[in-house]
């Protein structure tokens, strides 16, 4: 693992309709990210927040039927070279949301210094979506299409124009709730997803030994992407569009621990934390536990 993590926030909540997810950032490092990290023995550098743009009017640009498509836009793009800069300097970027549509900035700044980039996509939903296919027009729903290089020109476009990432170089776990229009991609691409359905049948431990093996063989670094909906909302509430029968704390440690110790991610985002719902910072502090796991914390 790297030795260096950059803490970047970013206070993004338009990519989505429920305000309080720009509060992720803060409330993640209430919870203790920083020296959870450095007790740990990293060194960890905290770059604040990135600039991040105030709403417009929320609606929907009546052609491409996304909201708030510039702004986000923007935010990306700002994001998108921290990233690169933290990376190139050898660093860890862990990237703390704000709603999922950041990982357009994320990855394009990875991407930009691997070009063979793995993602683990840990998600009640596949964000796969288009301006076509969205059911809501929310940019939160459309991250993973738009680093394949499917979407918007404006978003595909960030950092360099053209895909970030491969479809055979993603691994999608978690999924229990996807539009058709995702099943479609999903199907035409070949996106291997482990749906709540393989995580039930295979167990936790079977579903991240095959993710690292298959993710192994393909590429050099792998960036995990974790969306706190991806867990159960019975035990991480505070999250905006939260879906029943998902993972639990404990799955979702494993797969940190095994993470952990293949020592394959080389950067991270943890997003859709929204003090708001939450209760109790709950939710903040399973992601600084999570993140814990992932650098290295052993129970003994
Ligand atoms: N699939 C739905 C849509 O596109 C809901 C997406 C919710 N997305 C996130 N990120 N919370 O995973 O609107
Ligand atoms: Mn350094
Ligand atoms: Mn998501
Ligand atoms: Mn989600």
């Amino acid at each position: 693992m790297k030795k260096h993590i950059s803490i970047i926030g970013v206070p993004m909540d338009l990519g989505q309709n429920r305000r309080g997810v720009d509060m992720g950032p803060s409330a993640i490092r209430y919870a203790g990210v920083i020296d959870r990290l450095e007790r740990l023995k990293y060194k960890v550098e905290d770059l604040g927040d990135i600039p991040s743009p105030t709403p417009g009017r929320n609606q929907k640009d009546d052609e491409s039927n996304l909201r708030n498509l510039n702004e986000v836009a923007e935010g990306n793009i700002n994001l998108a070279k921290t990233v690169s800069d933290s990376f190139s300097k050898g660093h860890f970027p862990l990237v703390l949301g704000g709603d999922h549509s950041i990982a357009i900035g994320t990855l394009a700044g990875v991407s930009k210094h691997a070009d063979q980039l793995g993602v683990i996509w840990y998600d009640a939903h596949g964000d796969l979506n288009t301006g076509e296919t969205s059911p809501s027009g929310n940019i939160h729903g459309m991250p993973l299409a738009v680093s394949l290089g499917i979407g918007h020109e404006k978003l595909t476009q960030i950092g360099e124009s053209g895909p970030k990432i491969r479809p055979e170089n993603i691994v999608i776990v978690g999924a229990r709730s996807l539009d058709e229009g995702e099943k479609e991609l999903i199907k035409e691409k070949g996106i291997k997803v482990y749906t709540m359905h393989e995580v039930d049948r295979l167990g936790m431990s079977q579903v991240m030994s095959e993710t690292i093996d298959y993710l192994k063989e393909r590429v050099q670094h792998v960036h995990l992407s974790l969306d706190l909906d991806g867990l159960d909302p019975e035990e991480a509430p505070g999250v905006g569009t939260p879906v029943v029968g998902g993972l639990s704390y404990r799955e979702s440690h494993l797969a940190m621990e095994m993470l952990a110790e293949a020592d394959i991610i080389t950067s991270a985002e943890f997003v859709e934390v929204n003090p708001i719902l939450d209760e109790k910072n709950k939710t903040a502090s399973i992601a600084v536990d999570l993140m814990g796991s992932l650098f290295g914390e052993k129970l003994l």
